[in-house]
């Protein structure tokens, strides 16, 4: 989802500028997908040159290749099982909780297992991104095996949403991991650790765009600074003290 907005646009580089001075060295970093993570991925790799030593899961294909651009090292959970620091974006970002809708960019299976291999998450997000509650203006991206992607998609429709298979022109838009992506518009999400138990239950759903408890932090930009926001909920997961695999 390309943005022109020159406004927007400063509005991500300061908040990637903010969550790139929390990156390390010898960190294993989790790299996010979209425009705004990948600000922040320019921002390592500028550092990656000046001799900052770190190692990258990429969340997509896409920032693989921007990372291997970049000369950021990349790994993977065959090496380091923990993540020390993510950075990604968002698509929404509810206040307080901190939950987020993810996925319109079609990486939400990788940035999850990355999210929950993570230490530590820091979302980048221009400051549009806030919201009250999820759902409403942005759909719910829904990741399901393409086989009887048509039932899966009804019961979505069951639990309230109005679903539609994303496609580019004629074809399905293809993930990845080779799924398919059905986008759920909820009116409001109330209760987004129910709703993704819901939606998991049903045969042929992958995974969904909701991540519940598991940013740390998010950085909002704006043209002229950043706010940053802290969950107000205990975390999901504990890291225990790293030995690094
Ligand atoms: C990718 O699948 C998404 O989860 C992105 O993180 C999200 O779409 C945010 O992208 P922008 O930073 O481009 O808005």
């Amino acid at each position: 989802m390309k943005r022109i907005d020159p406004t927007l646009d400063a509005a991500k580089r300061n908040a990637a500028i903010r969550a790139v001075a929390a990156v390390e060295n010898k960190m294993v970093l989790g790299l996010g997908s979209g425009s705004t993570a990948s600000v922040a991925i320019e921002l390592i790799g500028a550092r990656v040159a000046q001799g900052l030593a770190v190692t990258g899961i990429p969340t997509s294909e896409r920032t693989a290749a921007l990372a291997r651009k970049l000369g950021i090292p990349l790994t993977d959970f065959s090496k380091h099982r923990r993540i020390d620091l993510t950075i990604d974006g968002a698509d929404q970002i509810e206040a307080g909780t901190l939950n987020l809708i993810k996925g319109l960019g079609g990486a939400l299976l990788r940035e999850k297992i990355v999210a929950e291999a993570s230490a530590r998450m820091i979302v980048v997000a221009d400051h549009t991104k806030q919201v009250k509650q999820l759902g409403d203006a942005t759909p719910l991206p829904v990741e399901v095996v393409p086989f009887g992607w048509e039932r899966a998609l009804e019961k979505l429709q069951a639990l309230g949403a109005e679903a539609a298979l994303r496609r580019v022109g004629d074809a399905p838009f293809v993930t990845d991991g080779g799924h398919f992506i059905v986008d759920c518009r909820f009116a409001a999400i109330a209760d987004a650790s129910g709703l993704q138990d819901q939606a998991r239950r049903i045969v042929g759903v992958v995974e969904t765009g909701l991540f519940v408890g598991l940013a740390s932090e998010a950085v909002l930009g704006r043209d002229d600074g950043v706010t940053v926001l802290e969950r107000q909920t205990p975390a999901a997961y504990s890291p225990p003290d790293f030995a690094r695999l």
